[in-house]
């Protein structure tokens, strides 16, 4: 299960992932230090993320597959969907800015969360422990 309250432990190539979606440096060099926590809440096939950083806090509710919005914390939005694939969760959103595809997927390895970003062939990783 993916229930549970996640804090970031590392990130891979996340820096070069902000700089691909065009976060300008001053941004990165801040969202590099986020402290990113999210609390994640599944009722069958209904989410709750709870989301809590340097940035922001925010609450967001989408249903697997059903079509939402999320803004980054510049602003961007995103629409898509999450579903379930296999032991994991793969979005696939598109910028409403300029149509591009970003996907995502949210595995559990043993005790940890990883989340895998991917956007116009720069790929990252967000690793979360349990908290
Ligand atoms: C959630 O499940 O946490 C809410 C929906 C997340 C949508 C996809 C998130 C992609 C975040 C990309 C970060 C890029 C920073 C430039």
């Amino acid at each position: 299960t993916f229930n549970g309250t996640w804090k970031i432990d590392r990130s891979e190539n996340y820096e070069k992932f902000m700089e691909q979606m065009g976060v300008n440096m001053v941004k990165r060099k801040l969202a590099a230090h986020d402290n990113l926590k999210i609390v994640l809440e599944q009722t069958g096939d209904k989410f709750v993320v709870k989301e809590t950083s340097a940035f922001r806090t925010l609450d967001i509710e989408f249903t697997l597959g059903v079509t939402f919005e999320y803004a980054l914390a510049d602003g961007t939005i995103l629409s898509g969907t999450w579903t379930m694939e296999g032991d994991g969760m793969k979005g696939t959103f598109n910028r409403k800015d300029n149509g591009k595809l970003l996907t995502t997927t949210r595995i559990i390895v043993g005790d940890e969360l990883i989340q895998s970003y991917s956007y116009e062939g720069v790929e990252a990783k967000r690793i979360f422990k349990r908290s």
